[in-house]
């Protein structure tokens, strides 16, 4: 038993939620009601990115104030993420009053430890990435190298991060512990952008240009980088830093007992340099520990195509959920990404991914409790358990590999074996044909006893995946919760009342 702090990152809140944000969302979820059944105290985090010019200008097309369209895109992501069945213990939003004053302590550490100056800036900067680019960077067509948006060069007064005095003790500490930047691929990348000499960091925008941000505290004038902002929100939500106490004192105070640092940050692959370069840096900077783990998933496309508003094929999980059901949406995106992987959304591969739900876990559940009321008036036998005991125990050793290193979909894979390997059961024992003779009644009674602990099994296992449909199971085998990962898979189900219902996962009709 212990503590975990995880993240996600914090979604624009120029943005409608759609299947990217999604993933993230539920992996994180997904991760999070793992731990919580293992008996950690989990504080799990997501919010919206409020600040910058991106904001402001989405706010402006619309007609509204920045506020406004905040306000409306906070609603609208906290709604998507309790039809997804998200179980996040704080949403955060950066207009907060909290984060404001956490954010300025934040730059007042930095300060008082003499890693800020004011200088004169010119480059490139990508709206849509909100972040400066260098000449090489966007080549001679003079685009983002990221989303391929368009930059414009700008000339300003900016404050300064020394981020580059950090260089040499990031690059130290990435290589110290192999598994912080997780998977190898992003290591490497971030490893590599380091092999570079690394630039000072601009932390501040005038606030003539952009008026949508946090001023600095020194300087009025001057508005914080939307990023330098947006990351801090990992320390507002921990508690680390007392947003009441007086400025100064914030400053260079003393931290007080929080969640910090972060056990994960959870992000996609777009996000990582941020995350691995600049929030580290500025932790130093600012003398407080770094997270313990960054984990930079891969990214989702539709069919071959990047996903785009204006290709017009963004995936909208919620129209998936209204469909299919939340617990539908979640498997597929679980289970389909190998975690740190890119991968392909397709409509047919959605249906595979359902039907495998319906026809070899939700038909287990159906056959089972079907035949327990059939040939046993509704009660589980009470008698010793025979058979699938060794794919049980390969299930349980393969899940937990899966979900304490990451692999979510490895995990996944082996808990719908475990379910295949149950109906292959059914085929060689037969049941129907035990019932016949009277001299197999305890045949059938160990037969029935060993599925019916076998989907108790299965309820714990995709508990994590799919908490509605398997608390559901839970209670249609009459135990009155899901079964702790620890409990499994000595399981009382003996003399349980049995309820047969709807199917698990209705057939959808497309
Ligand atoms: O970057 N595939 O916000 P954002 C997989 N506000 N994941 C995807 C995805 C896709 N196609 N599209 C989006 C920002 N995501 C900043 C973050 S954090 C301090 C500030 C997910 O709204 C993925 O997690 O652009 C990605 O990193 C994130 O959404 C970007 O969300």
């Amino acid at each position: 038993m212990g503590s975990f702090y995880l993240t996600t990152p914090i979604y624009y809140a120029s943005g409608e939620p759609h299947i990217g944000h999604a993933y993230t969302t539920i992996l994180a979820d997904v991760l999070a009601r793992y731990r919580r059944r293992a008996g950690d105290d989990v504080l799990f985090l997501t919010g919206i990115d409020e600040h910058g010019q991106k904001i402001q200008e989405a706010a402006a097309a619309q007609g509204l104030s920045p506020l406004e369209l905040c306000d409306l895109m906070a609603g609208r992501f906290e709604a998507a993420w309790d039809e997804l069945g998200i179980s996040h213990d704080r949403f955060i939003r950066t207009t907060e009053r909290e984060h404001l004053a956490v954010v300025g302590a934040l730059l007042e550490r930095l300060r008082a430890n003499g890693h800020i100056y004011e200088a004169e800036y010119t480059g490139w900067y990508s709206v849509s990435q909100e972040r400066y680019f260098t000449e090489k960077e966007i080549g001679p067509e003079r685009v983002d190298p990221i989303a391929g948006g368009p930059v414009v060069k700008i000339r300003e007064k900016n404050w300064f991060f020394r981020m580059s005095r950090f260089q040499e003790r990031l690059v130290r500490h990435i290589e110290g512990d192999p598994g912080w930047i997780a998977p190898a691929a992003r290591r490497n990348e971030v490893l590599g952008f380091l092999g570079r000499p690394l630039e000072d960091l601009s932390i501040s925008r005038p606030r003539s240009r952009i008026h949508w941000g946090i001023p600095l505290p020194w300087d009025p004038d001057q508005v914080t980088y939307v990023w330098v902002d947006a990351l801090t929100n990992y320390v507002t939500a921990s508690g680390a830093i007392d947003p009441a106490a007086p400025a100064a004192e914030r400053g260079f105070g003393e931290l007080r007992p929080s969640r910090w640092p972060a056990d994960l940050h959870l992000m996609g692959k777009d996000i990582i340099t941020t995350h691995a370069v600049y929030w580290p840096t500025l932790l130093m900077g600012a003398d407080l520990p770094l997270p313990r783990k960054i984990l930079a998933h891969g990214w989702w496309v539709v069919g071959d195509t990047k996903m785009s508003k204006s290709i017009g094929n963004v995936v909208d999980p919620l129209a998936l959920r209204d469909q299919f059901g939340a617990d539908a949406v979640r498997w597929y995106l679980m289970r389909e990404m190998s975690t740190g992987q890119d991968a392909s959304y397709t409509a047919e591969r959605f249906l595979t991914r359902h039907d495998e739900l319906r026809n070899i876990l939700g038909n287990l559940a159906h056959r089972t409790l079907s035949m327990i009321r059939r040939y046993r008036g509704g009660v589980v036998p009470s008698a010793p358990a025979d058979g699938l005991e060794t794919e049980t125990a390969a299930a349980l050793e393969a899940y937990r590999r899966g979900l304490d290193g990451y692999r979510l979909h490895e995990g996944f894979a082996a808990a719908m074996e475990l379910a295949r390997a149950a109906n292959g059961y059914i085929e060689t024992r037969e049941p129907w044909a035990l019932a016949r003779q009277l001299d197999r009644a305890s045949d059938l009674d160990a037969t029935l006893t060993t599925l019916a602990r076998t989907l108790a099994v299965l309820s714990s296992l995709f508990e994590p995946v799919a908490p509605k449909r398997s608390a559901e199971l839970a209670r249609r085998l009459g135990l009155d919760r899901v079964p702790l990962l620890r409990e499994l898979p000595e399981v009382a189900v003996a003399g349980r009342q049995v309820r047969v219902g709807k199917p698990l996962f209705p057939r959808v009709d497309v």
